[in-house]
Parts: structure tokens; sequence; C-alpha cells
């Protein structure tokens, strides 16, 4: 089984924020989680280069608009290996084989009798890199989203028979429900199909883009070199005009909610008339804020990932990763506050997983001599039925595959929980000095072997944590070549595996300004 996974290209206008990082992390855990299930899995980024945007702000620095595009795109890409995001491919619009795509599906789009001429007036709005309709202004004459005018602009252009697709592309929406996710979104795209116009396909003041085939005096518009991206990604159309690939159509476009109706209608609709099928799923997210502002390069409100982890000493990304997947539902906004990023991955990654694995591998030293004990298959006494590990573990499973990534982590969390619980109730220590000790190796080894399923099942989200536990428990394999298969529940720990001596799993977290002074001497918070 084949899964492929994109999500937007950002412009590189600027450096990376938390917003794009957001969605990125959402992806990477996505594709990390569909391949431990053992599917073959491509997950494709990269960076959205040309457009009227990019090159003002080329000019801005003073720039050539390649060099200045090749110095940001390395700052992304080194913002993604920061944060453990793996991407089979980064793509660049600027990147040879793009250029070649997105000429031939121009053709194509043509040959078909979908491109025309048409001279245009309308009022465009660069923030938005698309012309405005009256439903995107405000009553003051401003885009709704980035709160600029927009510049009139008249040209003679080429336009795209975008209406020519539109009841095609209503009949596949309401066939597949699931189309457009969340659920909840759909509707919105449904509204807009009414009035739905033909769509102006290229320009002629911009040259910072890849040319029109046939009409060099104008360039093709950024939004269909753009999202032609997710073809280039892995393929390439043969000299018949086949577009060949293994991996098309996409599993899942994974955007913001602010460029839904691209992908969902402009995307669609040129899909159509390529003749290609079309993704599985456009899956849109919401917005992360920050203190309740909104995220936002033209608003100048903007925070690097890497400063919120320097901001915490931290040297690793799973607490930001752990932080941002579990902050709120995947599809709804969320808030970022430095205060409930530290409140929450002290509580759930310190305390409660942390601890966990500190007491259930340190009791193992204390009472087994560090080894594993040794167990009579499944018990009650260890407080979990096979049933109910099955029934947790498809959970967490329908969890991931409905995108439904906080209800996963939730849901491994609880069994965090109730293990903790578990060694509260049994008391480890009591059980040791009554010479109870058939009871406390059940105890310490259902705490234990909860430890291995849930190091495998939160890979994805905290790798590094993830593997950090799977070193702890005595396994000298690397996690990330594992398998979540049907066998996970029966692969319990092996009687005798030897654990290493235990070290904190994650410290909690000490704000600079709170316990700066007692970070440097050492003093635990
Ligand atoms: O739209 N919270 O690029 P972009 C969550 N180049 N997501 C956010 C966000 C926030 N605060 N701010 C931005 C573009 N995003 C185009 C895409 S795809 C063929 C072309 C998300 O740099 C945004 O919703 O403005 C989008 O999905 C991505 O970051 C890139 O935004
Ligand atoms: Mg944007």
């Amino acid at each position: 089984m084949t899964f492929y996974i994109t999500t937007a290209i950002d412009y590189v206008n600027a450096a990376p924020h938390l917003g794009h990082a957001y969605e990125k992390i959402a992806t990477d855990v996505l594709a990390r989680f569909h391949r431990l299930r053992g599917e073959q899995v491509f997950f494709l980024t990269g960076t959205d280069e040309h457009g009227s945007k990019v090159q003002k702000t080329a000019l801005h620095h003073n720039l050539d608009p390649k060099q200045f595009t090749d110095g940001i795109a390395e700052q992304f890409k080194a913002c993604w290996q920061g944060l453990n995001i793996h991407p089979d491919r980064f793509i660049r619009t600027t990147d040879a084989d793009h250029y070649a795509l997105v000429s031939v599906l121009w053709q194509r789009l043509q040959a078909k009798g979908d491109i025309y001429k048409h001279r245009y007036e309308g009022l465009y709005c660069q923030g938005c890199e698309t012309f405005l309709t009256t439903r995107d202004i405000t009553e003051a004459g401003v885009c709704h989203i980035h709160q600029t005018a927009p510049e009139p602009v008249v040209e003679e252009n080429y336009f795209f028979r975008l209406s020519r697709y539109k009841d095609a592309l209503k009949a596949h929406i309401e066939a597949n429900p699931r189309y457009i996710l969340p659920a909840f979104r759909q509707q919105e795209v449904l509204n807009t199909l009414d009035d739905l116009d033909d769509i102006s396909v290229s320009r002629s003041s911009v040259s910072w883009g890849i040319p029109v085939p046939g009409d060099a005096s104008q360039t093709i518009y950024v939004w269909i070199d753009a999202l032609s991206n997710y073809l280039t990604g892995v393929g390439q159309f043969n000299a018949d005009g086949q577009f060949v690939s293994p991996w098309w159509p996409a599993a899942c476009h994974v955007i913001g909610k602010d460029i839904l109706r691209f992908h969902a209608i402009y995307w669609s609709c040129i899909l159509m008339a390529a003749d290609l099928p079309l993704p599985q799923h456009i899956f849109a997210h919401g917005f992360i804020n920050l203190n309740d502002n909104k995220i936002s390069k033209s608003l100048g409100n903007v925070v690097a990932p890497a400063d919120v982890l320097a901001e915490f000493d931290l040297q690793a990304p799973d607490a930001l990763r752990y932080y941002l997947m579990s902050m709120t539902a995947f599809g709804q906004d969320g808030n970022f506050t430095l205060d409930d990023f530290k409140t929450r991955v002290n509580a759930d990654l310190a305390n409660n997983l942390g601890n966990l694995l500190n007491r259930a591998t340190s009791m193992t030293h204390k009472y087994f001599g560090g080894l594993v004990p040794a167990v009579e298959g499944p018990c009650p006494l260890s407080g979990f039925t096979p049933a109910e590990t099955t029934a947790w573990l498809q959970g967490i499973d329908s969890a991931y595959n409905d995108f439904a990534l906080q209800q996963a982590i939730e849901l491994i969390l609880s069994r965090v929980d109730a293990a903790n619980k578990l060694i509260n109730a049994k008391e480890p220590w009591t059980l040791f000095k009554n010479g109870e000790l058939a009871e406390l190796a059940i105890v310490m080894h259902a705490v234990l072997d909860t430890l291995r399923m849930v190091s495998v099942v939160i890979s994805p989200v905290i790798p590094g944590l993830a593997a950090g536990i799977w070193q702890q428990l005595g396994y000298t394999t690397d996690l990330a070549q594992q398998q979540w298969s049907a066998k996970l529940p029966n692969d319990v720990l092996p009687a005798g595996q030897a654990l290493p001596q235990p070290v904190p799993l994650f410290l909690r977290l000490d704000s600079a300004i709170a316990g700066a002074d007692a970070k440097k001497q050492g003093v635990a918070p």
C-alpha cells in the first residue's frame, strides 16, 4: 500500500515560523505513522519561490530573486532538520524538473481548450497572491486576511476555464464525503462553487516565474506553478503525455484553512482538466495563534521554532512537536503560549511519561537486579486485559488514520496514566517488603511492557524520546526500524532482558525567566 502525503510549500519571502512548523510536524507525524504501519510512504514538502511577493522582497534585499530564494530555502531545510522532520524530497519551484512539468501541464490544458486569452481588470492582493472577489474585500476596501488595499490591475492574460469543471467537482465532493477534511469544511467549499468564474492563470507584469510556453511576455500564475509541485515531487510527464508516477494520486494534501479554496477548487479542476485522478483527501488544518494573536509575516508577529527551543535550553525538538500536536485538535485553531507549553510538557512528558519510565526502571533495578522479571502470560493482576489492550491500540490506530492526532496522543497518555495509578495502587515497595515476589513481578512487567507499546505508538510524535524509552527498556535495536503490526501486544518484553542504568527521560522545563539561576546551579526547580 502506498501513502503519498504533502504539505503546502511555503513562500520564501521570510523565514519559517511556528505556523509553518506546525503543518510540517503534523505531516511528518502522519508520514511516520503510516511508515510504522508498514506502508510505502512518500512525504513531500518544499518552497514556493516565484511570484510578485517574492520578487518584491528579493528586490528589497538588493538580491537577484534566485540568489535570495536559495538563502531562504536553506533556512527552511535547516529548520525542518532541527525539528526532526524528514521529507523524502524537499521540492523548490525553481527546480529544473518542476519548470519542465509545469510547461507540459500548461500545454495539456491548452490542448484541451481550457486556456484562453482575455483582457482582465481586477484587484490583486499580493499577500494572497490572488485577485480578490467582492467577498474577499472588507467595507473599507482592504483584504480580509492581510488588511491591505489590493492593487488595481488591468492586463491581457491567459485564463483557465474553471467554470467548465464546476459541476464535476460538485459531484465529486458530494460523492466523496471524505475528500475535504475535516468534514465541517466541505460546505464552505460547496458554497463558493455556485458563483465560480474562470481564473486568470498568467501575469504579464511579473517576470519572476515560469514563462508561458509560446508567449515569453507572460509568466504562469504562481498558484498554478505552486500547486503543480505535488506532481513534480513524484513524477514527470512522459513523451506520450502520460504522467508517470507510482505515487499518484496522493493520499493527502495537508494545508492550512486559508488556502483550502486553491486546493479544493483550483487544483481539483486542473487535475480534472489534465485527466488525472484527484487526491484521496485534502486536509485543512487550523491556525496557530501566538498569545491569542495571529502569527503572520504581514503583521510582523512571528516566532521561529528555534527560539522556543532556545527559550528552554532544549537540545531536541520532541517537546515542541509534542506540544503542537497535543495542544489542539488537528483541524481546529490553537493558541500557543510559552506558559502553556511549559505546563503541558512538564505535566505529560516529565511527570506522567518520564516519571513512569523512571519508576519502572528504578524499581526493576531495585527488586530484580535490573533484569525484566519473568511472568506467566497476561494476567488480570496486570490491570489490563488482552482485550482492553487490543481495543486501546485499535483506538490509537484509528485516531492516527483519521488525522485525529490529539486524540491519538490522549489515548496513549491515558494508558501511561493508568500504569502510574497501577503502581500507586499495588505499592511494589510493600509487595517487596512482604515477599510477594510473584505479584511484584506481574506488576513490574505490566508497567514495563506498557512502556514498550507506548514507545512504539508514540514514536511518530516524539521519535527522539520514544527511542530513549526503547533503549532504557534494554533494547539494542533501532526503534525507527520497528513496525507496528498486529503482533504488537504479543511481542512482550523478554524475561531477563537487562535494563541500563535509568536516566531521566525528560527534565521539567524551567523558564529562562523564572528559573535561570536554579538551572545554572544544576538545582531541580
Ligand atoms: O500559502 N498556523 O504559503 P505560506 C498554521 N505558498 N498554519 C499556518 C500559519 C499559522 N499561523 N501561518 C501559515 C502559501 N500557515 C503558499 C502555499 S501550496 C501549493 C502553496 C500555513 O507561506 C498556511 O496555511 O503563506 C499554509 O498551509 C502554509 O503555512 C504555507 O503558508
Ligand atoms: Mg500565507
